[in-house]
């Protein structure tokens, strides 16, 4: 049964085996199953047990980690026979640890479970500069940046980035999210940014609420 097949391919992605996600993902697409079922009803489905689990700490980030790296796999799987059906992400974000900063493990966790719920992610890395930010929302048309910060040094930077995207013909298309240790829906509201997270899956449940 399809349903069958989906629920297997959530269940393996949620123990991180990446392998058998594959294979039930390619079983799937030979049996018929469409690609953007086998997406939402197997990979996301099951990427979001994995958000509820984190945020309610009972898993970690190691078993998030794995989870994520099945999803990938399976992903790219589907991403080719998604694209000659005309089905893209559901939306595009940008992401970066600010400038200054080179803590990237929560980034990277925000990252995978955006990209987990269907987002597509472009990845700035560490130590990124305000006017980058808004470069990279430009050039990919991106209608999210995403900004980290570990430091309570370096978290002023995302005043900058704050600043720089409200000073630009972006300010009105693009939302500002921000978390990171430090960070505090006090802070967000204080510099202006649109929406802070505390934890990865709530980072990816806030973006989906923008698209
Ligand atoms: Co650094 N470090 N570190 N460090 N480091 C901390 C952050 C620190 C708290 C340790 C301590 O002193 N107790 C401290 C900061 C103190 C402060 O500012 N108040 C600190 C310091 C001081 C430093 C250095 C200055 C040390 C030195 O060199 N003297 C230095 C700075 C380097 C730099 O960035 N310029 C430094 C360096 C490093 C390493 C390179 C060794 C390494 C980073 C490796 C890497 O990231 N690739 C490192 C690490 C690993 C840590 C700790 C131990 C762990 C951080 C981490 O990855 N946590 C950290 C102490 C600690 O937290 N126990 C520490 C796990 C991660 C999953 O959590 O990143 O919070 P987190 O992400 C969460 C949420 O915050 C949220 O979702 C994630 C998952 O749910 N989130 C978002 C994160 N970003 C988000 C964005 C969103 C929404 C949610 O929206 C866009």
């Amino acid at each position: 049964m399809v349903a069958d097949i989906l629920d297997e391919i959530s269940e393996n992605l949620q123990k991180g085996k990446a392998k058998v996600v594959v294979e039930l993902v390619e079983r799937a697409l030979g049996e018929g199953v469409a690609p953007q079922k086998i997406l939402d009803e197997g990979l996301l489905a099951g990427m979001g047990v994995i958000g509820t689990k984190f945020k309610a700490n009972e898993i970690f980030v190691p078993e998030v980690l794995v989870a994520a790296r099945a999803m990938n796999k399976g992903a790219e799987i589907l991403k080719p026979v998604l694209a000659e059906k005309g089905i893209g992400a559901r939306g595009k974000a940008v992401i970066g640890t600010v400038k200054g900063d080179l803590h990237d493990i929560g980034k990277n966790l925000v990252k995978m479970m955006m990209e987990g719920r269907g987002i597509e992610m472009i990845d700035l890395g560490v130590d990124v500069p305000a006017p980058r930010f808004l470069e990279a929302a430009k050039e990919n048309g991106a209608s999210i940046v995403c900004c980290s910060a570990l430091l309570t040094t370096t978290m002023g930077e995302m005043k900058n980035v704050v600043d720089t995207i409200k000073a630009s013909d972006l300010a009105d298309k693009v939302k500002i999210m921000v978390g990171g240790a430090p960070v505090t829906q006090v802070y967000c509201d204080q510099i202006g940014a649109d929406s802070y997270s505390p934890d990865a899956a709530s980072a990816a449940e806030a973006a989906l609420a923008f698209i």
